[in-house]
């Protein structure tokens, strides 16, 4: 038991000679002992293990260890080791020989030959594979932790504290893994003056006026964290790109941070503008066809590579929402692309390239990407990716997947999702993302006729591609806890975890989440689960349901305007939805069958995405026996009572939090009910009014009326905190 404050003074006080400057000296100190979690450590807490078995066990078999082997890599093991065991066991971890060590850290090669023969069966010839084994040697018992490459050695480090972080059985330890996909990687949309796109946990956490000369510890840790759950790349930068990043002071900017990713593995991508040949030296063009453009990339490749020896490439957003790029000269995505790839090849450079276009022309511009892009199949040089949004639209909460997924078979695909939660709820919603992340992983595409779902063509397995890859949209800022909302912190791990393994369920990620960072107790690590599995559905339900889509405002996209959102919604007096069946879009055509078929047909189009598929009568009968307006007034307001539900779980497992943590994400809870409510209201007072159908009495009234409704709007116009667009304006040229 913590005293409390109270009771400590109270207690000195009794001793009235101490009193004075005891109080005096608490007063300055008790600010700091009372604060709680902050969440800066994640779920690399490391925190004193209280289950006395458990802790026995390890204080017997992990007191010390040895590292065969040196170089910064392994060093980051070391110090993980001690760090994170240290922690754990509240003792300082000694490193001592190999015949001494309990715990051993090598590489395959490095081993003794007897024990190269024992686990020749174990060892993973993938770079980044590891396996971890406890044997008895010798009457001693030893955990090896064995890896491929130096970096297999880093991750089976952190997979195994990730074992005892979640009190996971020592006896008889027998791991083996690798990563099913080859690039996993955090895209950041952070400007250089540290505003953040889409950003909800405060500013870039890259301080560009400080670099290169100060290494802020954060970018340590920030390291440290990504490569706990496997993530190996980042773009640091904005899609919406400053060609600044090009100059040679950010440039050796870069190289500062790539020195800190390096040993955990990190490489290091950039978002590049597309006319920065323009920009920045002055060219009178970008255009890929112009001799003059690829030298210029040449040159700029070359001298990126003599700074950043070991940078993996590009990222480019080109010609979508205003990004210059190669049809400004009447060139394809596929010229724009290989004029960069070509640069970047010579240094084994990457390329990846946006599949997220659209043109505005009134069009259904969910078909743009697949229509763009399918007849450029197999033209793209062999180090470009093309990356697709996890939908045909725009991150939106639920969407079907992609037809671009199988419909690229001679290209490699990169997908990405969103980790911050534009359209989710910000950094105020609890919203557990591993569910959408899941259910588009597991879509099944039908490819070639044969059950395939999305994973397993972004794993490569399904048409062989060379090169894979995953990408998430960071929600990574400066505040204290990195991400705003401490379950936040949750879909960064969760993406990472899917990104390394898309076979683990979302419930099994979301339990070692919960023990490495919240609590152990089984009865709150259940509740929490129950919290984050179901929290999905119910942000859906109150925001989108029946596969609505963008009903939120515009420009910073925080809270309902279904009244400015016509266009995606088509409600009439009729019915609502948009078609995009055969009769109308024929966006449905892009899918293989028998999708087609099933998203075809209102009968058997699955019912959660029935208004993204179909215009459908207000009268019409869903499978519950409800008409659709009635089955739209039950979906808002049971998003809202999920949100109570959650409240009242939370609640019930206080003792088991710590109580900063638990405080804030209860105040947190509450503003989600009220958003919940705002949405609930505003969406279905605006659709009543439209359909002239009233809400069934049986559901509570309205918090939110048509005055405070148009309040709230103007109020949320102005909210400075929510960060906004703000891409990057070319400079207008004067000579
Ligand atoms: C949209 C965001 C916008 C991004 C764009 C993109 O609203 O800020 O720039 O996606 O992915 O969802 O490029």
């Amino acid at each position: 038991m913590i005293p409390t404050e109270k009771w400590i003074i109270n207690t000195i006080c009794s001793k009235r000679s101490l009193c004075f400057p005891v109080i005096l000296f608490l007063f300055t100190i008790l600010p700091f002992l009372s604060r709680g979690d902050d969440g800066y450590r994640l779920w690399l807490k490391y925190d004193k293990i209280t289950d006395t078995a458990y802790y026995r066990v390890c204080q017997q078999h992990l007191q010390s260890f040895t590292i065969v082997g040196s170089s910064k890599t392994l060093e980051a093991a070391a110090k993980e080791i001690k760090k994170g065991l240290g922690g754990m066991l509240a003792t300082d971890i000694k490193e001592v020989s190999f015949r001494d060590g309990q715990l051993i850290l090598t590489k395959y090669k490095d081993l003794p030959v007897r024990l190269k023969k024992q686990f020749r069966q174990d060892n993973s010839s993938h770079e980044e594979g590891y396996f971890i084994r406890d044997i008895e040697e010798k009457g001693k018992r030893k955990i090896f932790i064995v890896g491929q490459e130096d970096i297999g050695v880093l991750y089976g480090t952190f997979h195994f504290l990730r074992t005892v972080q979640t009190r996971g059985r020592l006896e008889g330890l027998s791991i083996r893994n690798a990563p099913k996909v080859q690039w996993r990687m955090l895209n950041h949309w952070d400007n250089l003056n540290r505003t953040v796109e889409r950003g909800y946990a405060g500013l870039s956490i890259w301080k560009w006026d400080e670099l290169p000369n100060k290494i802020d510890e954060r970018y340590v840790d920030y390291a440290r964290a990504n490569s706990s759950i496997g993530i190996n790349a980042v773009a640091v930068n904005n899609v919406n790109a400053s060609p600044n990043i090009l100059t040679q002071e950010y440039l050796e900017k870069l190289a500062a941070l790539t020195e800190v990713f390096r040993p955990y593995g990190i490489r290091l991508f950039i978002s590049i503008n597309f006319a920065s040949p323009k920009a920045l030296s002055g060219l009178p063009t970008a255009d890929p066809f112009e001799p003059e453009v690829q030298r210029w990339w040449d040159n700029k490749v070359d001298e990126i590579y003599s700074i950043i020896p070991d940078f993996a490439g590009f990222l480019v957003k080109a010609n979508s929402e205003g990004q210059p790029g190669p049809q400004d000269y009447g060139r394809s995505h596929v010229d724009g692309a290989n004029v960069l790839a070509r640069s970047l090849a010579r240094h084994n450079g990457i390329l990846i390239w946006r599949a997220f276009v659209y043109e505005n022309k009134g069009n259904d511009r969910v078909k743009d990407p697949y229509d763009e892009f399918v007849s450029l199949d197999g033209q793209f040089l062999p180090n470009v990716f093309v990356q697709t949004k996890n939908g045909p639209l725009d991150f939106q909460p639920r969407e079907p997947y992609s037809p671009l997924f199988g419909a690229l078979p001679s290209t490699p695909q990169m997908m990405e999702f969103q980790i911050t939660q534009e359209y989710t709820g910000f950094s105020t919603h609890l919203v557990y993302l591993a569910k959408l992340y899941k259910e588009v992983l597991d879509s099944d595409t039908y490819t070639d006729g044969q059950h395939a779902p999305v994973a397993q063509i972004v794993d490569g397995t399904l048409q062989g591609q060379s090169m894979t890859g995953m990408a998430g949209v960071s929600n990574i800022g400066d505040v204290q806890n990195w991400t705003g909302h401490p379950f936040a912190q949750a879909n960064w791990y969760t993406f990472g975890r899917l990104a390394w393994d898309h076979e683990l369920s979302s419930k099994q990620i979301a339990k070692e989440w919960i023990e490495m960072t919240l609590t152990h107790e089984p009865k709150a690590v259940e509740t929490i689960m129950a919290i984050m599995e179901s929290s999905y559905e119910h942000m859906v339900n109150y925001m989108m349901p029946l596969g609505l889509t963008v009903l939120s405002s515009g420009g910073h996209h925080y809270g309902p305007q279904p009244w400015q959102r016509a266009g995606f919604h088509n409600a009439n007096k009729d019915g609502i939805g948009y078609n995009r069946t055969s009769t109308g879009s024929n966006a449905v055509a892009q899918y293989t069958e028998p999708l087609r078929r099933k998203f075809e047909q209102v009968e058997t189009c699955p019912e959660s995405l029935l208004l993204w598929f179909h215009h459908v009568p207000w009268s019409y009968h869903m499978r519950s026996g409800r008409t659709l307006w009635e089955e739209l007034c039950f979906k808002y307001n049971d998003g809202v009572d999920g949100v109570r539900q959650m409240q009242q779980q939370w609640r019930a497992i206080h003792h088991q939090i710590d109580t900063a943590t638990f405080e804030q994400v209860d105040r947190l809870l509450a503003e989600q009910e009220d958003e919940a409510v705002w949405w609930r209201d505003a969406c279905l007072e605006y659709f009543s009014q439209i359909s002239k159908l009233a809400i069934p009495t049986e559901y509570e009234a309205p918090r939110y009326k048509e005055e405070d409704l148009k309040k709230k709007e103007k109020q949320s116009q102005n909210l400075k905190h929510y960060s906004v667009a703000r891409p990057y304006v070319m400079p207008q040229k004067t000579n």
